[in-house]
């Protein structure tokens, strides 16, 4: 997508029913789809400006149906006292619309910054790893009642494994780049894992309303207390399985590293954090889950960090077209990481699926 000047996106911004005109945007985050900005007006006011991309996301007026209808339970639970957790606010177009069409088709959305929160790559400490499980599992509690229809696919097959595996088979043949020598190790240690794409299939777990990207920096924690403060990044908030959910909390706050960490030798699962994400989410997400899905949770966080290799070395394959990247090699980097995550995972295997029983053993903390 091209980039604006601050003066477009403060034009942009002007739509929207602001407190104040806005006087500054600056990029903010670190999301690899979407461009996030933080905006702040004459007034002091902050909130997130952020252009959704619509060539991940098909259909963005579903996309914000889903946002709305989400954040307006999340809302209505946290003023009936039912969970601790904040939820995203967001700020309608002049027009009373929750999205603004700018010029080539974009979709723009505001929502209230959320003041007082860490976002973290890498868990600092024990009780942080606690505090992002209690709020994921939280987050998949509060939602297993919300009213109406199931929300709609944001993106189809997001957690198909197999059919990530299948797409990245394809990549490997078409080569368009001619980079599949230069990763044949990568690829090569891609099929020897086969397994690990047919082990977790939505049709063999309850579906449920999941957030589906659930990377440690999609929690807002307390800065100073530490607790769990507000989920965010609520795009792919669809039907799934919570495994997903689960795993992907599992491959980046129990890891040393960042997901993109060119040196290899600082990589290695955290059995540490693990054990307080585990203990962390059994508390958030109460009596929700069905045998089939405790029964999984030591295997998901493999299973989901073996999907996030194939998606970067698939996009390294075909030229970076999906995630956005810093440098050259960038995804190559990203599908090394995690296939070393995942042998470090598949090293403490054993003990992953112990910790689980002793969790289940010693009960709610
Ligand atoms: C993308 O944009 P971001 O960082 O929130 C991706 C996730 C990946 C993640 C890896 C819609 O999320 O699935 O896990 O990058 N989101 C989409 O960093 O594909
Ligand atoms: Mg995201």
């Amino acid at each position: 997508m091209k980039d604006l000047s601050t003066e477009e996106i403060l034009e942009l911004a002007s739509h929207f029913s602001l407190e104040g005109g806005g006087v500054s945007a600056e990029p903010f985050g670190n999301g690899n789809v979407n461009d996030t900005f933080l905006l702040v007006t004459d007034c002091g006011h902050r909130y997130t400006l952020q252009r959704i991309n619509h060539d991940v996301f098909k259909d963005p007026v579903s996309l914000m149906d889903n946002f709305a209808r989400v954040t307006q339970h999340l809302a209505q639970k946290y003023a009936e006292g039912q969970t601790t957790l904040q939820t995203l606010v967001l700020v309608p177009a002049l027009d009373g619309s929750s999205y603004l069409i700018g010029e080539h088709g974009n979709y723009w959305r505001v929502t209230e910054y959320v003041p007082g929160g860490l976002s973290l790559e890498v868990p600092e400490s024990r009780e942080h790893a606690y505090e992002a499980g209690r709020a994921f599992g939280d987050f998949q509690y509060q939602l297993c009642d919300l009213p109406g229809n199931p929300l709609i696919e944001t993106i189809p097959d997001f957690h198909n494994t197999e059919s990530r595996y299948h797409a990245f088979l394809r990549a490997v043949d078409a080569d368009p780049c001619q980079r599949a020598s230069e990763a044949a190790d990568l690829i090569s240690f891609a099929k020897e894992n086969e397994h690990l794409a047919t082990l977790i299939r939505y049709a063999d777990f309850p579906t449920r309303t999941v957030h589906n990207d659930t990377k440690l920096n999609n929690v807002l924690l307390h800065e100073t207390t530490g607790t769990g403060l507000c989920v965010v990044d609520l795009d792919t908030v669809m039907p799934g399985c919570v495994l997903h959910d689960f795993g992907d909390l599992v491959r980046t706050a129990a890891c040393s590293s960042e997901e993109d960490e060119p040196d290899i030798s600082k990589i290695h699962f955290l059995p540490d954090r693990f054990s307080a994400l585990v203990e962390g989410y059994l508390c958030g997400v109460q009596d929700l889950l069905d045998p089939v899905e405790v029964e999984h949770l030591a295997e998901a966080p493999q299973v989901i960090t073996y999907e996030l290799a194939l998606r970067f070395l698939t996009d390294f394959l075909l030229g970076d077209t999906y995630f956005k990247v810093k440098r050259p090699g960038h995804n190559f980097e990203r599908a090394r990481a995690q296939f070393q995550l995942l042998r470090s995972m598949q090293e403490y295997a054993p003990q992953m699926k112990s910790t689980v029983s002793s969790c289940l053993t010693a009960g709610p903390a």
